[in-house]
């Protein structure tokens, strides 16, 4: 190819895949940022896991940044987000730290959930990521109160829910759909669809596409793919605004894929996925390395400076660990807290035990 024809077409390209979504260099090179860390940390949660530093179950979102990068940047600090089992980067990206999250990972009481939670829940009030959540399908309805609590007091915000394939087919799935439409709350339902629940395909679940499932109730369905980082901030973005201008409940099929096990006890492939598969979608559907390859191909990163941020994610990453391991246990008085209900004089029952009169 030609020199000036080179150029001529890398300029056109710059112009394309940031002006079409209209994202500047520098939140381009910050979702890269993102990605990276979550990755980092995901690989040390593996290491950590695998020398029986972390106990219990443990499901990684490797493969699955986009998703989390891309819908969380856009959001504000009032925004709520709530989730699955497979939520440890969600949580980083809404603002809880990477020490909170490895902490709480290990078990230890600066862990976010004091320790108590462990992987599958990881809690923030204060930065409102409300949960990591194991029961499939339970995050949904939850979250849908936190909604109609939005709409109730009059306030702004959304809430972002995520779920994955498999939960569309409980039923608490769909009363809640039905709810938010009736009440048109400032929500966003997002399947991160990665095809596959633990080892069963979701066409062998559903006769009826993952498109179709918000159409009963009257929610707008879209589908978004989560692969690619710019598509889905940009989405996202956008959806948010008109969420705030009173645009209701919409339904997400975030097309992406999970490059691990279903947890970190199985196989990566297993009988349900080939292996040919799983390392097809490593090379083409990376979202790291598609970002990458478009931000190179923009002449706005270098090897050098990727070299760089991934040293970053790698630190803070390792810090998180050292940060955890040096964490004491939480008291076992704890053991006490958040675990009892007590019925106050007004008949009113609170699950922490506190009296409140
Ligand atoms: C109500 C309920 N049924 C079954 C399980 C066991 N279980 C844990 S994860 C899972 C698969 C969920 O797959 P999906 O929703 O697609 O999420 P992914 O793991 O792919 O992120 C199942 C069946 C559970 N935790 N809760
Ligand atoms: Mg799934």
């Amino acid at each position: 190819m030609a020199e000036t024809k080179t150029k001529v077409s890398k300029n056109a390209k710059k112009l394309d895949a940031l002006q079409k979504h209209d994202i500047g260099e520098e939140l381009a090179l910050e979702l890269m940022r993102d990605m990276l860390l979550y990755r980092r940390f995901e690989e040390k949660v593996e290491e950590a896991y695998a020398i029986g530093k972390i106990g219990g179950f443990c499901h990684l979102h490797i493969g699955q940044e986009g998703a989390a990068a891309g819908t969380i940047r856009p959001l504000r600090e009032d925004d709520y987000v709530m989730s699955a089992y497979r939520e440890h980067t969600q949580a980083i990206a809404k603002g809880v730290t990477p020490n909170a999250v490895m902490a709480e990972l290990f078990g230890r009481a600066t862990g976010a959930s004091g320790g108590k939670g462990g992987s599958m829940h990881v809690f923030d009030a204060k930065t409102r990521f409300m949960g990591g959540h194991g029961i499939v399908g339970g995050q949904v309805p939850l979250a849908t109160g936190i909604a109609w609590k939005i709409k109730y007091r009059g306030e702004d915000s959304v809430i972002v829910v995520y779920m994955g394939d498999a939960a569309v087919n409980q039923g608490g799935f769909h009363e809640a759909l039905n709810m938010a439409a009736v009440w048109q709350l400032p929500i966003i339902y997002v399947v991160e669809n990665n095809a596959y629940g633990m080892g069963t395909a979701f066409s062998r679940v559903s006769l009826t596409d993952m498109m179709t499932k918000s159409a009963p109730y009257g929610i707008p369905a879209h589908s978004v793919n989560g692969q690619d980082v710019l598509e889905t901030y940009a989405f996202f973005r956008d959806l948010v605004a008109d969420i705030r201008a009173g645009a209701g409940p919409q339904f997400i099929d975030l097309q992406t894929y999970r490059f691990r096990g279903h947890s970190m006890s199985d196989p990566v492939s297993g009988t349900y996925r080939s292996v040919e598969e799983v390392e097809k979608a490593k090379i083409e559907e990376d979202p790291i390395a598609l970002l990458r390859d478009e931000l190179f191909r923009m002449d706005i990163l270098d090897q050098d400076a990727l070299n760089q941020m991934d040293e970053v994610a790698r630190r803070i990453s390792a810090e998180s660990v050292e940060f955890a391991e040096a964490s004491p246990l939480p008291d076992p008085s704890a053991l006490y807290e958040h675990v009892w209900a007590e019925v106050n004089p007004n008949g009113r029952l609170f699950f922490d035990g506190r009296d409140r009169g």
